[in-house]
């Protein structure tokens, strides 16, 4: 419905203005074709938006395979019982969302909502159910910010990469380097602050060589990551650079030697170009799961991070876990790794990822449903009970009980 006002409207739009002294048949038949043509080329315009965004769909699909066969399976068994009761159905997707670590505040809103369209509508389909998943989730991971990367007003924008040991910090910065040099034809430098550990300045330059971009390496016997720094600002500032991607040794964050080492390698960034970092991306490996959501709030409180990076989203099935991330620290994911080569790097798009985790086809109407329901819950009273007798239910409420008794200690912690 929408697209056909959107067709309708731009082909009204792209019709000219024709003097109105002559009706004649040639002037309505001229219209009649400029009419078509019009139609013709909004037709084309939207086939081709479909084609591009089933593409991008498809890219993010792949890399959540496993997230998405599992929460598939999990939300395909709550609506393959037959005459399940309100509770049964809530209990089990209590248990889906937890399982695919949605985290406990979305959690509670999906069911909340769940109940709610019970109660008013005296019955609730699977499209409601899927609707309400979609836009909750959507919600909350719009709820960090924009998650495009930042950029400097001018001269070199400095892209600091943060994180604990092994999350892929070097492996994001040689797929997104090579992403901004091929699809955005900026001028890249990377600069190797690793000099922690043995053999992280080579691997910094073979991802270097992959991306085809330029890198500055530590001087010989220089061992001061902050020296490195320096060196590589001069690079940016003397060669025009666009963009300085900083790689650092991992680190866990309550350690305080290379707390103060990150702080120092930051001032020398701010002294030597305005604005810098103008993003401190953390990395966080998505098969940690909550454990990485402890660790990422430490890293915003003692050393500031504006963006988050996840990645190994193709080896967890419980990709979920970004819904949590992004609800619980409030800060955006900028970037998601779904796998080990130059490829594997997406942007991150609250509404693709969920469309790809639900595999939803028609968006639209999803979000349309949802937009209804989400206005007739802000309307409804504050608290609001579950029916006694909900309509899709024959099954007495007193049948899902042992189950869910079975099942609350497993709960709470996952709830934690
Ligand atoms: N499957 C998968 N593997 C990844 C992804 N990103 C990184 N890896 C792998 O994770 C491992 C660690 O990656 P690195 O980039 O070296 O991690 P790091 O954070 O730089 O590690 P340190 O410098 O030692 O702290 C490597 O084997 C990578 O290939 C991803 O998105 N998917
Ligand atoms: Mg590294």
């Amino acid at each position: 419905m929408r697209r056909l006002a959107w067709t309708l409207g731009l082909a009204t739009a792209l019709v000219p203005r024709q003097p109105t002294q002559q009706h004649t048949r040639r002037t309505v038949q001229q219209k009649a074709n400029i009419f078509e043509q019009a139609a013709d080329a909004a037709s084309k315009f939207f086939e081709e938006r479909a084609r591009q965004d089933s593409l991008a769909l498809a890219k993010f699909t792949e890399g959540l395979e496993k997230s998405r066969q599992n929460f598939l399976s999990d939300l395909r068994g709550i609506f393959d019982v037959k005459g399940a009761s309100l509770d049964q159905t809530l209990e089990k997707l209590e248990d889906a969302l937890l399982s695919a670590d949605i985290g406990a505040t979305t959690t509670d809103q999906i069911l909340d909502d769940v109940k709610g369209v019970a109660q008013a509508q005296g019955d609730y389909t699977e499209q409601d159910v899927t609707a309400i998943l979609r836009g909750r989730m959507a919600e909350a991971l719009s709820a960090g910010g924009p998650s495009s990367l930042t950029s400097a007003e001018a001269g070199p924008t400095v892209i600091l990469v943060l994180g604990a040991n092994g999350m892929g910090k070097t492996t994001t910065i040689g797929k997104l380097a090579r992403r901004l040099r091929a699809e955005t034809g900026q001028k890249v430098l990377l600069a190797a602050c690793d000099t922690f550990r043995a053999a992280a300045v080579e691997q910094l330059e073979e991802w270097a060589a992959r991306a085809e971009v330029d890198i500055v390496v530590p001087d010989q016997g220089i061992e001061s990551p902050a020296a490195a720094a320096y060196k590589a600002c001069d690079v940016a500032l003397q060669g025009d650079y666009d963009v300085v991607i900083v790689d650092t040794s991992g680190r866990l964050v309550n350690n305080r030697a290379l707390t103060a080492e990150l702080d120092k390698i930051r001032r020398t960034l701010e002294k030597k170009i305005p604005g810098a970092p103008h993003e401190s991306l953390l990395v966080v490996d998505a098969a940690v799961g909550r454990n990485a959501l402890d660790q990422a709030r430490g890293w915003q409180q003692d050393v500031g991070v504006t963006g988050l990076a996840v990645t190994k989203l193709d080896g967890t099935a419980r990709a979920g876990f970004v819904v949590s991330v992004v609800q619980d620290l409030g800060i955006p994911v900028k970037l998601v790794g779904v796998g080990e080569t130059l490829d594997d790097l997406r942007d991150f798009e609250g509404e693709r990822f969920v469309d790809a985790l639900l595999d939803v086809n028609d968006a639209d109407d999803l979000r349309e449903r949802f937009a209804r329901i989400a206005a007739e819950r802000a309307a409804a009273p504050a608290t609001i009970s579950v029916p006694a007798a909900p309509s899709t239910i024959s099954a007495p409420a007193a049948a899902a009980r042992p189950a869910k008794k079975k099942s609350k200690k497993k709960k709470a912690k996952k709830r934690r």
